[in-house]
């Protein structure tokens, strides 16, 4: 198998090259840990490694290097198509460099020939109330298919720790071949009354997605592909990936790993932010009325939301400090294709107030939009108005960059996660005597 193939001929190199340097420079110091890091939620602690993505604070997110315009230009695209196959962005992640066309549909038919999700996934998932949130089906449902994993059979028939990471992949591919159908499969049951539309096999992944939600116009294949691209990775410190890879590092499979990943995700302040920042978008709409394209009215309404102690949804980042690239990416789209889009105009028409607000009030470090911003809109101009489910779609994106990453940190031989916690006294003391 092509991907496999890759990595196995990469590997005694990346294992040389990271025993070197630990055996070699394994003293060397990446940087110290202040009292109010570790009151502070561990930011900007280096302590965790990859290669699959990095984000600059000012530039962005990377891919193994390439800035997001670049891997939109540079990644194949299906015929008449303007953003890249998924399948090429799973290899740029494994592999390391831009893939030939030819083994970006490679990737794709691994997954058509994985696609087929057991009855008993839906059994579980139409098991639970209507009222259920979509994250939790969806979190169920890739957790329901734990006994699937090979790793975790072949772990206990004796697999050697250097082959860990075969079936970690198998059964990563695995389970993104089934995400498309499980997320669609979701919407038309809570929304649709159960009306199904089956896959189509000469699809590929991302318009899959877009043709089982049912949606007829053409383009919302691209953006669905642009959405699962610009979603997948944002190295490892954010939640959903820290988790996954917390959890995968005791030995667990992937599908335990992605679905704790997943259950971070869909916290307001990370991936459930896109549908809170659709909701407030919508209450500025109902409250203001014709008066929301007021960048005054606009402004009042912004800091009505601080004054009430609450956070503006898809605005600060932990890490970046301009304008996420991610968010441009989708601002463009929406430029090109659908610029009088009311609730699109009228986020981006937040984006002209709110970095001004947010800095006039002086507390988040970064007043600039992230990934949320924008991404429901985009999604309700193609009548997605549910925005309840915009999270799930940021999951099934989500789960090729945690599992890139996990196959890597098992062929790695990355160990068991466990850091040092220390008492509030035992640092009143450290700061008191600097030990
Ligand atoms: N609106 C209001 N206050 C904010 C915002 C915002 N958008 N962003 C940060 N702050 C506040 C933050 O709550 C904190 O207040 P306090 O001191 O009272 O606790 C203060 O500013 C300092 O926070 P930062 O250090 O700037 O941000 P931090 O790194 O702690 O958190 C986020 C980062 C992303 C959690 C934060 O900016 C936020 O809550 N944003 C809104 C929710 C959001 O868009 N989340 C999605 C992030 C992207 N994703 O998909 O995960
Ligand atoms: C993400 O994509 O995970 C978010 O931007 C949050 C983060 O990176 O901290």
């Amino acid at each position: 198998m092509l991907l496999r193939d890759k990595i196995e001929h990469q590997l005694p190199e990346w294992r040389e090259r990271v025993k070197t340097l630990v055996k070699d420079m394994g003293d060397v110091k990446v940087g110290e840990v202040t009292i109010s890091q570790v009151y502070g939620g561990m930011r900007d602690v280096k302590s965790l490694v990859t290669d699959i993505s990095y984000v600059d604070p000012v530039e962005g997110i990377r891919f193994r290097g390439y800035t997001i315009p670049e891997v939109l230009a540079k990644l194949p695209k299906p015929e008449d198509a303007e953003i890249p196959y998924i399948g090429g962005l799973y290899y740029l992640f494994l592999v390391g460099d831009i893939p030939t066309k030819e083994q970006a549909i490679e990737v794709e038919d691994e997954w058509r020939n994985r696609s087929q999700v057991p009855q008993y996934v839906f059994d579980v998932i139409n098991a639970l109330p209507s009222d259920a949130h979509p994250m939790t089906l969806f979190t169920l449902a890739v957790l329901t298919l734990q006994r699937e994993s090979l790793f975790s059979k072949q772990y206990h028939e004796g697999l050697k720790k250097d082959a860990y990471w075969e079936p970690m992949l198998e059964d990563s591919l695995n389970l993104i071949a089934k995400l498309p159908e499980i997320a669609a499969y979701i919407y038309r049951l809570k929304y649709k009354g159960g009306n199904f539309i089956a896959p189509d096999p000469n699809l590929d992944w991302g318009a899959n997605f877009a043709h089982m939600m049912g949606i007829q116009d053409p383009l919302y294949k691209d953006l669905s592909r642009l959405y699962f691209l610009l979603h997948s990775d944002h190295e490892s410190g954010n939640v959903s990936a820290h988790t996954t890879h917390l959890v995968a590092s005791s030995l667990s499979d992937i599908y335990y790993a992605a679905s704790a990943g997943l259950s971070g995700l869909a916290g307001p302040l990370h991936g459930l932010a896109n549908q809170e920042c659709l909701m407030w978008l919508l209450s500025v709409k109902e409250k203001c009325g014709s008066c929301s394209y007021d960048k005054a009215a606009l402004k009042q309404f912004a800091w009505d939301t601080l004054n009430n102690g609450q956070v503006i949804p898809g605005y600060g980042h932990a890490i970046l400090r301009k304008t996420d690239p991610r968010y441009t990416a989708q601002l463009e789209f929406g430029k090109k294709y659908f610029p009088d889009d009311e609730i699109f105009r009228l986020a981006a028409l937040v984006y002209e107030v709110v970095p001004d607000v947010l800095r006039e009030q002086g507390k988040a470090r970064d007043p600039w939009p992230n990934v949320d911003a924008i991404s429901g809109s985009l999604q309700y101009h193609f009548g997605i108005k549910e925005f309840d489910f915009y999270t799930v779609i940021f999951g099934a994106s989500r789960i090729l960059g945690v599992s890139a990453n996990a196959v890597w940190a098992r062929a790695l031989g990355q160990p068991i996660e466990r850091p040092k916690s220390l008492t509030t006294a035992m640092l009143e003391e450290i700061a008191r005597n600097g030990k």
